[in-house]
């Protein structure tokens, strides 16, 4: 398996799920443009969206963080999904959509609206209601076990540990406390500490 991760990317949590499942894999480190934060040219000789992560597995080319989660997790970790066809199987499904599909949407819109400054103001009030509509659905449907689905780490862990953060990195970490432990208790673990130290943020 190799795994080409971009330096302060939604890749991090594939690396962490490998280093989670504990299989040998090799990594291509790509590094942002330090001008415009994209992705290097490099990447689009991997595969025509030049985004990361990409997974090149059993000759094999697959992007989309969700998609490669799900591979990765029935192929080395069938226990971090849930048996098909229970409730907890439909969360699951529902973590893995909602954390690329959904609450990514309010995200990005943020972060681009952002930067029009005055002119994207009139959208502002929307957004900021929209992320917090999301961020506090997210809260809600934590365990009391501190996961999103089942009472041990899954794959709904690990897809919505992205947007969990960027909920603490705009400061929202008082108002929803449980996500806040969340990622606390994901980011101590010993995986999540060598992907860090693998992959870089
Ligand atoms: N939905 C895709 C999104 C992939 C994506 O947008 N990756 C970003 C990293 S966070 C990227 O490569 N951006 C660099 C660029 O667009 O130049 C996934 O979850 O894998």
């Amino acid at each position: 398996m190799k795994l080409h991760h971009l330096n302060r990317s939604r890749s991090l949590r594939i690396l962490w799920l490998l280093e989670e499942i504990g299989e040998p894999y090799e990594i291509v480190l790509h590094t942002r443009d330090p001008d415009t934060n994209l992705a290097p040219p490099a990447l689009l000789d991997v595969h025509p969206l030049g985004k990361s992560p990409v997974l090149e597995m059993d000759g094999d080319t697959i992007i989309e963080s969700g998609a490669i989660t799900e591979i990765l997790c029935m192929k080395h970790a069938p226990h971090m999904i849930p048996p098909v066809g229970t409730p907890d199987h439909h969360r699951h499904l529902e973590c893995m959509h909602f954390a690329e599909g959904s609450v990514m949407i309010p995200v990005l819109l943020n972060l681009y609206v952002g930067r029009l400054g005055d002119a994207g103001a009139p959208l502002h009030p929307r957004i900021q209601s929209e992320l917090e509509n999301h961020f506090a659905y997210m809260e809600s449907i934590l365990r009391t076990s501190g996961h999103f689905v089942l009472d041990e780490i899954s794959a709904a862990d690990i897809m919505m540990s992205f947007p969990a953060q960027i909920a603490l990195r705009l400061d929202m970490g008082e108002k929803f406390p449980k996500l806040k432990r969340f990622i606390d208790a994901m980011e101590a673990r010993p995986a999540y500490q060598r992907a860090v130290e693998v992959g870089g943020v």
